[in-house]
């Protein structure tokens, strides 16, 4: 059969690749016509270890094509942004891509959605298509009777830099609208996924996916939270949660300057909005960790006027790293990018900005006064009074101790701790 991927972006353009990689036919579609281009070459437009290989045998195989457009397939999976504005979950993407597929569904096609989404927009996406084909019948959750197009939501699970790997081996939950729906979704994933495929219902499944979002910022909360009482009280966290950690029921997570990228920092809102006066402890979590660039340039603040009082000149401060966690080049909700945009616009320092997995500063910092894109990493050390350690990118793994002797260090993932 073929199968045709919505949205060839982190989770799209490796589930194409890799379900191509089998020798299935995929096409995969999206919106911008340069990812399309892109893609068509072989190439990737994303930072993801091993992606481009997979993706350029595919293409030069002709097992995988991009499109703008979707076409007839016998499954299709949907993985297009759902972003969270405004105290709400912005499905948009998601009916459109249904609304486009639309004319495409037979009898026997199967529709998986991946996108992280509300408990609910399963079903009512199903009610989209429904209403689009009243020629074909639908699977309801109760409903036992023959229908023409199955339905089921698979969250997707990866973490970026680990991607194709955890494609493979992860196990994954399926809920379909139906048994029936589960059955024919976990025959999709087996294609290529040698994890256990857990099936339950839709809603389940879509609470899944944001329930272990949520566990994770909540836990790095309580390590972010930590942080801050051992700068009150003068005790190394590192150290402490390194310990803490020895005991057999204890896992704390690392403290950070903050919680970015697409997922940790959002999902959670998601289960906020579906049930606001029950959630005080994840909404908190999400406070404490979105307090924790505002901490930082406190620190960065102090230390700028402290350089400042005993040199008398402006200070030089390195940033290094813009991306929202080590070895991606992903700036999407990054607390480093936003501490980097705060200090440029203090304008009172010379501001040295590392990033070794992009080429060139990214549009909000570029032209700012006082901002200058380095590449090399050393140089850019001897040259700052303050460093400021913002993601534990490999490169910076090997910057010497001794280069840091004289300097103020901000390190807020613990690097030098
Ligand atoms: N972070 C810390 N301290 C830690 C761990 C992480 O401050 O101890 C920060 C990171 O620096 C980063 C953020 O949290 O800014 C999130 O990073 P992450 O590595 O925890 O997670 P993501 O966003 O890359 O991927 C997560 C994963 N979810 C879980 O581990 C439960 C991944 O499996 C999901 O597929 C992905 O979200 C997603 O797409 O939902």
């Amino acid at each position: 059969g073929k199968i045709c991927v919505l949205g060839l972006g982190y989770i799209g353009l490796p589930t194409a690749s890799v379900i191509a990689s089998r020798g299935v036919d995929v096409v995969g579609v999206d919106v911008k016509q340069d990812v399309v281009d892109c893609i068509n070459r072989g190439e990737i437009h994303i930072v993801e270890p091993d992606l481009e290989g997979v993706t350029a045998s595919a293409v030069h195989r002709g097992h995988l094509r991009a499109s703008t457009e979707p076409e007839p397939a016998d499954a299709f999976v949907i993985a297009v942004p759902t972003p969270f504005h405004d105290g709400k979950a912005e499905l948009g993407y998601v009916w459109s891509a249904a609304r486009a597929i639309a004319p495409h569904l037979r009898p026997g096609t199967l529709v998986v959605l991946e996108s992280t989404s509300p408990p609910g927009t399963t079903d009512q996406m199903t009610r989209i298509l429904a209403e689009s084909r009243p020629d074909l019948r639908f699977p309801a959750r109760d409903g036992n009777g023959p229908v023409d197009v199955n339905i089921a939501y698979c969250p997707e699970r990866v973490l970026p830099g680990r991607v194709l790997t955890e494609l493979i081996d992860n196990s994954r939950v399926i809920g379909g609208i139906s048994a029936a729906c589960s059955d024919r979704a976990k025959a999709l994933y087996r294609i290529f996924c040698r994890g256990d495929l857990h099936v339950t219902d839709a809603r389940t499944a879509e609470m899944c996916k944001l329930t272990e979002n949520a566990f994770r910022d909540v836990n790095i909360a309580f390590a972010n939270e930590l942080s801050r009482v051992c700068d009150t009280i003068g005790i190394n966290v590192w150290e402490l949660i390194r310990l803490a950690n020895q005991h057999p029921r204890v896992n704390i997570l690392q403290p950070g300057p903050g919680v970015g990228g697409h997922c940790i920092a959002v999902d959670p809102w998601f289960i906020v909005e579906a049930a606001p006066d029950a959630t005080p402890l994840i909404r908190t979590a999400r406070q404490v960790n979105d307090d924790k660039p505002k901490r930082v340039l406190g620190m960065v603040r102090e230390a700028l006027e402290a350089t400042r009082a005993a040199t008398g000149r402006r200070p030089t401060v390195a940033l290094l790293g813009l991306a929202f966690k080590a070895d991606v080049d992903d700036l999407r909700e990054s607390p480093a990018l936003a501490i980097a945009e705060t200090v440029a616009s203090w304008n009172d320092c010379e501001t040295l900005v590392s990033e070794p997995n992009i080429e060139d500063l990214p549009a909000s910092l570029s032209g700012m006064e006082g901002v200058r894109f380095v590449t090399d990493i050393d140089q850019t050390v001897a040259a700052a009074d303050i460093v400021v350690m913002l993601v534990n990118h490999r490169p910076y793994l090997a910057i010497e101790r001794e280069s840091l002797a004289s300097k103020t260090i901000i390190d807020t993932r613990g690097v030098w701790a």
